[in-house]
């Protein structure tokens, strides 16, 4: 028995700290959460990375588990599907689910944390801002603190560490020093810069709220998601660098007034709808994007890492923040199941490490459709052949968006039969341009071969 260790140090006090601080607290373990940006619920929110997420059922299920679902949902706006931007013809909504249970939810970031805290405050756990991790002593278990805004330092006693500190994590490089993680990071070619839509003239939405808005281009793309006070986030993902063949990229674009001229050539729709474009450009600075991969995510019964902190990945399925919340809820259900807390961790790591480098390979793959599948013909007919053995095959053919954002199942059961999935629709679509003339009979039998009938995690 580990008595007297009930108690945790959750470093980050971001979206999946905060919801873990939650989980802990219920289950009666004794909380400290240390943050190192100040209090957003004082100070207004700081900002920093991507305004806006895109929540799905993953996300939800929990926060159901915290008792925050419904604070979060009263600030989300509902997302059906994308609404896909090409040329100078009306943008058409690619529909995400069959209906309207099965959508996303854009959630404001600064919002989502805000409920969050509020809850793990209530919930007994003591919260501590302006506390930046800078260093760790495992051996005497005493971790160093700075507050940014005046380098005081800090220490403080510990039983355990959890890293929720987000992809650039110091408990990582921390726990680093004394054990080799097998840390290896793919940055991708690709960074994002944001950009803001105001609300209408009238007040109102610019344009369709109920949506992701994409405006596919090839190599890079803009996509935009909605906000409760009726703005929209635009992003932009551009190459950093030129790429041989010569396109658009940020180290070819030096000022607001080039940016503008790109924005011209190839997104003049979205151009029209930020008017604060110049000042947006210069305000809001590139961001990176990339996965993290880690070997091992625990050192002993000392620290753990989960969320961005341990598996970081681009941001192209909308899920880095649904899979973060599904690891509070492991790592909280592992904590109950052992006595030892490196047990609890090591079943932690184990029982998530896979679903993670799924998601992670999916996020990647999901780039590649996002910004050059979109409005590809061969693409929307393997998506309607998709939504066809869906309905022939209830339950057994489920598509590869549904796995993943409306399902629970792992995310590594869903990239297996995802990747089954795709070579069946490959196979049937090659050499047809529409579903009349396909081959039903032989696509049916290959469904019932390869794939088995398929259940949800239950509630
Ligand atoms: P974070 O949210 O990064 O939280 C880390 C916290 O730790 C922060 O509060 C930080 O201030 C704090 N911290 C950092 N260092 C220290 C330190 N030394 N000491 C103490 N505290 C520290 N996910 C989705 O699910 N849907 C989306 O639509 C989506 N869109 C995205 C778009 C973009 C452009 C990007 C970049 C990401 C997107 N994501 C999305 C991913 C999502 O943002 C992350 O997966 C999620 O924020 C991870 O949560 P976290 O709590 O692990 O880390
Ligand atoms: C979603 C919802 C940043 C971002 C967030 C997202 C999605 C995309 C493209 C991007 C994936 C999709 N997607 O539409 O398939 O579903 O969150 Cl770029």
């Amino acid at each position: 028995m580990n008595t007297g260790t009930r108690h945790l140090t959750i470093i980050g006090a971001g979206l999946a700290g905060a919801l873990l601080g939650i989980l802990l607290r219920r289950r009666g373990w004794d909380v400290d959460l240390y943050e190192k940006r100040g209090d957003p619920r004082v100070r207004g929110y700081e900002g920093g990375r991507s305004i806006n997420l895109a929540l799905a059922e993953r996300g939800r299920h929990a926060l159901r588990a915290a008792d925050a679902d419904d604070a979060v949902m009263h600030h989300a706006i509902m997302m059906r599907g994308r609404m896909v931007h090409v040329g100078d013809t009306e943008p058409v909504l690619q529909r995400y689910g069959r209906d309207d249970d099965e959508v996303i939810w854009s959630v404001h970031r600064g919002d989502l944390n805000i409920v969050l805290l509020d809850l793990a405050e209530a919930a007994g756990a003591r919260l501590h801002f302006d506390q930046g991790l800078s260093a760790v002593n495992f051996d005497s278990r005493r971790a160093m603190f700075v507050d940014p805004r005046d380098g005081g330092e800090r220490e403080v006693r510990f039983e355990a560490l959890v890293g929720a500190d987000g992809a650039g994590s110091a408990l990582r490089s921390a726990m680093h020093r004394v054990r080799d993680l097998g840390e290896r990071s793919d940055f991708l070619d690709h960074g994002y810069k944001e950009l803001e839509i105001p609300p209408a003239a009238d007040g109102g939405f610019r344009i369709e709220p109920n949506a992701l808005h994409i405006w596919p281009r090839g190599h890079y793309m803009c996509i935009a998601l909605p906000n409760d006070e009726r703005t929209f986030t635009v992003t932009l993902f551009l190459p950093h660098h030129a790429q041989t063949d010569g396109g658009p990229a940020f180290d070819q674009i030096p000022d607001a007034s080039r940016a503008r001229r790109f924005f011209e050539r190839e997104f003049p729709s979205a151009l029209a709808l930020v008017p604060r474009f110049d000042a947006d450009w210069d305000a809001n600075p590139v961001g990176q994007l990339g996965t993290l991969y880690l070997e091992r995510w625990h050192l002993d019964g000392r620290a753990v890492l989960l969320g961005d902190a341990a598996h970081a990945m681009v941001p192209f399925h909308g899920q880095g923040m649904n899979c973060a919340f599904e690891d509070c809820v492991a790592l909280a259900r592992q904590l109950d199941a052992h006595d030892d807390l490196a047990a609890a961790f090591a079943a932690f790591e184990a029982e998530r490490k896979p679903d993670a480098a799924a998601i992670q390979r999916m996020a990647l793959d999901n780039y590649l459709e996002m910004r050059d599948r979109v409005d590809d013909a061969d693409y929307l007919l393997q998506r309607a052949l998709e939504l066809a053995l869906q309905d022939r095959h209830p339950g057994r053919f489920v598509p590869h968006y549904a796995m993943v954002t409306f399902m629970r199942i792992p995310y590594s059961l869903a990239m297996t039969r995802t990747d089954i999935q795709r070579g069946i629709l490959e196979r049937a679509t090659a050499g047809h341009a529409t579903l009349d003339t396909l081959d039903w009979s032989a696509i049916d039998a290959e469904v019932l071969d390869l794939l088995t009938p398929l259940e949800d995690v239950p509630a």
